[in-house]
């Protein structure tokens, strides 16, 4: 049983959108838990006017009755509330009358760091706005309400997933960035309790939960590293120094002591919590725009200037705890399998009594 998800939708258009299949028939999904992600979102230091426009909640258009999952496509949708502004601009087709209002001018200044200049190389555009719509990040919307429902069923199974923002420092970072017209990055956190040992494979490549979480993280608007466990720094340590010895007692079974690996040995959960970093670039989006090309013209300019996040951290860390959820729910479908909620459970529990190992939180 596999576990799939696809998003469409473009930043001013009506709507993003998100199909999941194959989630259990029987799931419980709250709709207000599913509003409180994508309000977490929203919310966070740095952000722009745009999120005072906006107030994301999730529309349910199909797989859902009373509240459960049928096992059948789950259709959900987040309206944009600025389309309103940009209706002549961004509608499928175009409406009757004289364009006016936002969106209607073509933008022939792409911003660098963005992907306005290569997507518009690529797909032989001529309006950036075609490439920076839907490459914009308002897309992990969608992303935020297709990871709630992943961790309402892997909360079914006692697994929890939860993300963070590293550094105290944030606040200041903005303002100083703010009103030097500039923008920041930083790094966010994710970890996952209760994941049980034997969540994905080193049978296949793709299989590898530690590749699977990197691809998803790596994957998500203006990332540009991701690690696991202590990543990098382990490149600077001896072996003696770099793994986590085995134990075992009554009460745990099979446990480490230390968690460098964040979790994941082989390519396979190993029981320990799952801890995934990802580093965020500041946002290419600048109100003292970097130097660009008309690509009308062809002459030397600025790149374009427009309403912006001055740092979008604490998003992404809701963004990216959704997307840890979505693998680790995918790699749970995998091996615990089920049309219905209760076989699912039901195979989680049996494996349980199998092996040496017991849930705990860290
Ligand atoms: C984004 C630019 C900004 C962000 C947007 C992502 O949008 P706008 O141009 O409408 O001000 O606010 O993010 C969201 C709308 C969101 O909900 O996260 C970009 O260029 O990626």
């Amino acid at each position: 049983m596999s576990l799939e998800l696809v998003t469409a939708g473009e930043s001013h258009g009506p709507a993003v959108l998100a199909v999941v299949t194959g989630l259990p028939a029987g799931l419980e999904l709250d709709r207000e838990a599913i509003d409180a992600d994508l309000r977490r979102r929203q919310q966070g230091y740095g952000r722009s006017p745009r999120q005072r426009i906006e107030q994301d909640e999730v529309e349910v258009l199909a797989g859902l009755r009373h509240g459960r999952t049928l096992g059948t496509p789950l259709a959900l949708v987040v309206r944009n509330r600025d389309h309103a502004n940009w209706e002549w601009g961004m509608s499928p087709w175009p409406p009757e009358g004289e364009p006016s209002g936002k969106g209607t001018a073509a933008v022939t200044l792409p911003r660098p760091g963005h992907a306005d200049l290569a997507g518009v190389l690529k797909f032989g555009l001529d309006d950036v706005r075609d490439a920076l719509e839907r490459a914009s990040a308002r897309h992990t919307a969608a992303i935020v309400a297709a990871g709630a429902t992943a961790k309402t069923l892997l909360a079914t199974i006692g697994v929890d997933v939860h993300g963070n923002v590293l550094g105290d420092d944030l606040e200041a970072r903005v303002d100083e960035a703010r009103a030097d017209r500039d923008t920041v990055g930083g790094i966010v956190e994710v970890r996952a309790t209760g994941v049980p040992p034997g969540l994905g494979s080193y049978a296949t490549k793709g299989e590898r939960l530690d590749g699977r979480l990197a691809a998803t993280l790596m994957a998500t608007q203006a990332v540009k590293g991701v690690e696991i466990g202590d990543g990098f720094a382990l490149a600077g340590e001896r072996g003696s120094q770099a793994h986590d010895e085995i134990h075992r007692d009554e009460e745990r079974g099979l446990h480490r002591r230390t968690n460098r690996a964040g979790g994941i040995e082989g390519g396979i959960s190993n029981g320990e919590e799952i801890v995934v970093r990802a580093a965020m670039k500041p946002l290419p989006t600048l109100m003292k725009p970097l130097a660009s090309v008309d690509l009308e013209t062809k002459e030397p300019d600025h790149a374009l200037v427009e309403r912006s996040d001055t740092a979008a951290v604490e998003a992404l860390a809701v963004v990216a705890e959704a997307c840890v959820a979505w693998e680790l729910a995918r790699a749970a479908r995998e091996k615990f399998g089920g049309d219905a909620l209760e076989d699912f459970v039901a195979a989680h529990k049996a494996y349980l009594e199998r092996i040496d190992w017991r849930p705990r939180t860290h």
